[in-house]
C-alpha cells in the first residue's frame, strides 16, 4: 500500500506532461464530435425506464470515441468506438453520509483503518520482497500536507515534499486524528481504497463504473469535448468543478468556491444530470489498469484487461480512477479531461480519492 507514496509522485510526472499537452487540449479533434446514437449493444432502441433508484441517473444505451488525439498521455491513444448497454449511475459521488450507513450497517473497517499489508502486490513480483518500512506500519493513509512556499519543496523528494503518510487519516478523519468530518458528511467519502469502494458497491447492490461507462457518461452523450461540459474549461468566466487555483501545491485560492473537498452537486450537473464526475474527488472505476488497453479493448461493453500491468510499478496491482480532484490544476495534472486515466493500486486511498456507482441494466 506504501506504494501509493509511488504513486502519487507519477503525479509530478504526468502534470509535467500535461503541462506540455496543455496546448492541444484547448481544441479537440472536432472529427471525434458527435452525439452518441441511441441504441443499444444489441441493437434494439433504448427505452429509459420511468424510475429508477434513488439517488441515480439513466444513462441511455449508446455508442461513443472513448480516448482522443488531443493529447501527450500515450493511454489516451488511440480513439476508438465503444458502444455500450444503458446502465443507472449514482448522479453523485458517493458521501460521508451514505459511507457512513455502510459502515453502521456492517461494521466495515476500512484499509486505511487496519495495520497496514501489501494486498495489491503480484506474488513473484521484485515488489514481493518488500517489506513495510517502520515509519508506515501503522493504520493510516496518503494526505497532501500544506506548504508555506515552493521553497519547501525539496528537490531530492519532489512530490513527496507534499504527499504523505498520514497515520491516523481515514474516511472518518480526513486530514489525520485531529480531523473530523464535521460539518462534511454531505462531502464526497475519502482515503477509500478500490477494495473499499468495491465493498460497499456489493453491500449497496451496485458495482463499480468500468472505465467505459465512466467516460461515457462524463461525456454527457457528446464525443469529442474536453470537459463535461464542453471545450472551455471556464465557459463565461465560470468554473463548472472543482479543481486547483492558484500556485501549485502551495496556494490553492479556492476561486471555484472550495479549498478541499466541496459538497457533492455544487456546480451544474452534465446533460446526464452527473454532477462532480470530473473534480472534487478521482472516482474509482472497475477496470485494471493497462496503458495499451486502448489498442485491443473489445468495442462492446469493454470491462477491462483481465490483469493490471503499469510499467512504472509492473509488481503492483492497479486500477482505473477518473475524473480529477480538487487537487488538479491546469499547472499540473487536468486530470479533469474526460479522456485522462489515472491508476492506483488497488489497496490504497487518498484524501482526495473516492468513488460512484452503477447498476448495470442487464
Ligand atoms: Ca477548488
Ligand atoms: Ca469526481
Amino acid at each position: 500500500m506504501k506504494n501509493t507514496i509511488l504513486s502519487a509522485a507519477t503525479f509530478l510526472v504526468a502534470g509535467l506532461l500535461l503541462l506540455i499537452a496543455a496546448w492541444r487540449v484547448a481544441s479537440p479533434d472536432s472529427s471525434q464530435r458527435q452525439s452518441a446514437d441511441q441504441a443499444s449493444a444489441s441493437g434494439e432502441t433504448d427505452r429509459t425506464p420511468e424510475k429508477g433508484p434513488e439517488g441515480m441517473v439513466w444513462i441511455p444505451a449508446g455508442s461513443f470515441v472513448m480516448g482522443t488525439e488531443q493529447t501527450m498521455f500515450p493511454d489516451e491513444f488511440p480513439p476508438h468506438r465503444i458502444r455500450l448497454d444503458g446502465f443507472w449511475m449514482d448522479r453523485t459521488e458517493v458521501t460521508n453520509r451514505q459511507f457512513a450507513e455502510f459502515v453502521e450497517a456492517t461494521g466495515y473497517l476500512t484499509l486505511a483503518e487496519k495495520p497496514p499489508e501489501f494486498r495489491s502486490v503480484k506474488p513473484g513480483s521484485a515488489a514481493d520482497s518488500l517489506a513495510i518500512l517502520p515509519e508506515f506500519d501503522t493504520p493510516g493513509s496518503i494526505c497532501s500536507l500544506p506548504l508555506e512556499s515552493r521553497a519547501q519543496i525539496d528537490p531530492r523528494k519532489g512530490a513527496y515534499s507534499w504527499w504523505q503518510y498520514v497515520a491516523g487519516a481515514d474516511w472518518k478523519h480526513p486530514e489525520g486524528p485531529e480531523s473530523s468530518l464535521e460539518g462534511r458528511m454531505d462531502h464526497p467519502v475519502v482515503h477509500v481504497s478500490w477494495l473499499d469502494a468495491a465493498a460497499y458497491c456489493e453491500w449497496a447492490g451496485k458495482e463499480l463504473p468500468t472505465e467505459a461507462q465512466w467516460e461515457y457518461a462524463a461525456r454527457g452523450g457528446e464525443s469529442g469535448r474536453s470537459y463535461p461540459w464542453g471545450d472551455q474549461l471556464t465557459p463565461r468566466g465560470e468554473w463548472r468543478g472543482n479543481i486547483w487555483q492558484g500556485e501549485f501545491p502551495v496556494q490553492d485560492t479556492g476561486e471555484d468556491g472550495f479549498s478541499g473537498t466541496a459538497p457533492v452537486g455544487s456546480f451544474p450537473a452534465n446533460e446526464w444530470g452527473l454532477v462532480d464526475i470530473s473534480g472534487n474527488v478521482w472516482e474509482w472505476c472497475h477496470d485494471y489498469y493497462q496503458p495499451d488497453y486502448y489498442s485491443y479493448s473489445p468495442a462492446v461493453n469493454p470491462r477491462g484487461p483481465e490483469s493490471s500491468h503499469d510499467p512504472q510499478e509492473p509488481g503492483i496491482i492497479k486500477r482505473v480512477q477518473r475524473g480529477g480532484s480538487f487537487m488538479c490544476s491546469d499547472q499540473y495534472c487536468v486530470g479533469y479531461r474526460v479522456s485522462a486515466r489515472m491508476k492506483g493500486e488497488e489497496d490504497s486511498g487518498a484524501f482526495h480519492t473516492g468513488f460512484r456507482c452503477v447498476i448495470n441494466s442487464q
